[in-house]
Formats: structure tokens, C-alpha cells, sequence
């Protein structure tokens, strides 16, 4: 379960930063092979990988390294407590920003469930005592942002908000000025390897990256109850994984419980 703490960070502001989160060798293994997937060319990467643009298909699979990153404990309470113990990873990918490819540096404009999908389509409430949100992202960093680099924006609070956002605010829903961020809007600086957890009802977007020499490095794991279908993961990558993990991505019915719920810490096997 979460703690009180995370418990209360994440219900008023609808995101969690996880400082630290992940150390020593299983962040140097990710990284390396981050880097690998980038340094790759897609020619030369297995089928189901695609290293061209900011947005690398199928991340998480590249490596048990970044697999485990799906299930790491810092993060694990967190995903059962949301899911109500029916989790489902349903895809996971990588963003490596970096200027010279499709979308590189680009801003993002600002978006969140509500505002894409429709009001009812997703929820974020108390249920005995514990919160629970159908759609959210975990975002574990494999490199650092320094503050005026750019990167992630979030309007803190606005999973909860009532009132669509008129058009014009917030430089009409693209910032990409990281020294002139609007008031009510704020950049996210993670360092590797920090977490970041965000419901998809939170307003979110990007800055334009500014580095030309580093990029910025993390992977999107999208979690959801386990009975809201497929998840998105291929066959040729479904066949890379661990038992645990493919567990995980499984679809099930909400009167399972995965065994992988039953243990708080889950090792790939
Ligand atoms: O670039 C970011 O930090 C946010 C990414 C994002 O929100 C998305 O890919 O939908």
C-alpha cells in the first residue's frame, strides 16, 4: 500500500516524485541499456523496436534491466494500491528527447484524460480509505534534468478539476519558454534514477528540450486495471519477457488476483 505521505502528495496534487528511487548497479544496467536501444540502429534491432524517433516503441522489453523497472518496489505498492490489487501494465515505451529526430525537442502541448477523452472516462476517488485511479503513468528517469533544460510540465491539482481549461491559458496549452512557465504551471527537473507517477488526469505537457549534448531518458509504463482489455505489447515482444512480467501485461478478470499481487517485492525470473 502507499504510505500515508504518498497517499496525500498524490491525492492533492495528483502526481508522486519517488526521489532516489532507483540505485546503484539496477540504474547503471537500465541506463546502459537505454542507451544501447538509442545508440542502435532500428535496422539492427530486434522486430518490435524502432530507434529513430523520441518515442522508442516497446522500452521497457529491450532488456531484463528496464523490464524490472515495471515492477520495481518503490513503485509496486503504489501500482496495486491505484489498480486496487488488479493490475495491468499496458504498454510501456521510452522517450529519449533529443534534437535531430521526428519530434526531438519538441514542445508537447498540454493535455490530460479529460480533456482528450471526455469527463466520465476516467477516475481518481477514495475507496475505503485508499485511492483509486484507473489511468495513470509511471515514468522511472534514467538521466538527469537540470532546472532550464526543459521537460516535464504538470498543472498540480488539475486531476481534480471541476472546470474545463479555457483555450488561452497557459500560452494556449503549449509552453515553450522554460523562463517564462505561466503561473500554475510547473516544471518537473528528475535526476536518474528518481520516479515520477502521474494520473492521466493531470494536466500535463513538456518544454521544448534544450541540451544539445544529453538527452532526456525515461520510460512511459502505462497502468490500468487488468480487465480493460489486451495490453498493447506485440507477440515478437511478448516472447522476450519474464514470467512476471508477462503476468502483468495480462488482461484478467477482476475477480483474479495475479500472483505477482500476492508479493511485495517481485523478482524477474
Ligand atoms: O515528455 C514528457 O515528459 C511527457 C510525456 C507524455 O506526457 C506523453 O508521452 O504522453
Amino acid at each position: 500500500m502507499m504510505t500515508p505521505e504518498q497517499r496525500y502528495l498524490f491525492d492533492v496534487t495528483g502526481y508522486l516524485h519517488l526521489e532516489n528511487a532507483i540505485q546503484g548497479e539496477a540504474l547503471k544496467a537500465a541506463q546502459v541499456a537505454a542507451d544501447t536501444y538509442i545508440n542502435t540502429p532500428t535496422e539492427e534491432l530486434p522486430d518490435g523496436f524502432d530507434s529513430s524517433g523520441k518515442h522508442l516503441p516497446n522500452g521497457f522489453a529491450f532488456s531484463r534491466a528496464l523490464e524490472a523497472l515495471a515492477l520495481h518496489p518503490a513503485s509496486w505498492q503504489i501500482i496495486k494500491e491505484l489498480t486496487d490489487n488488479k493490475p495491468q501494465l499496458a504498454r510501456g515505451t521510452m522517450i529519449a528527447d533529443r534534437i535531430g529526430v521526428p519530434e526531438g525537442g519538441d514542445a508537447l502541448r498540454l493535455h490530460c484524460a479529460r480533456e482528450d477523452f471526455g469527463r466520465d472516462r476516467n477516475c481518481f476517488e477514495n475507496r475505503n480509505g485508499r485511492i483509486y485511479c484507473d489511468d495513470f503513468v509511471v515514468f522511472p528517469y534514467l538521466t538527469d534534468v537540470h532546472p532550464g533544460d526543459g521537460g516535464l510540465l504538470i498543472v498540480p491539482g488539475s486531476h481534480k478539476a471541476e472546470y474545463d481549461r479555457p483555450e488561452h491559458i497557459f500560452n494556449n496549452g503549449t509552453v515553450d519558454d522554460v523562463d517564462n512557465i505561466p503561473l500554475g504551471v510547473e516544471n518537473i527537473t528528475p535526476k536518474a534514477g528518481d520516479i515520477l507517477i502521474i494520473s492521466e488526469l493531470l494536466t500535463h505537457g513538456a518544454l521544448p528540450w534544450k541540451p544539445t549534448d544529453r538527452y532526456r531518458c525515461f520510460l512511459v509504463l502505462r497502468y490500468r486495471p487488468q480487465d480493460r482489455g489486451e495490453s498493447r505489447v506485440p507477440p515478437e515482444v511478448r516472447e522476450r519477457l519474464a514470467p512476471e512480467t508477462l503476468e502483468l501485461i495480462s488482461q484478467a478478470d477482476l475477480s483474479h488476483t495475479k500472483e505477482i499481487v500476492k508479493k511485495d517485492v517481485v523478482r524477474l525470473t
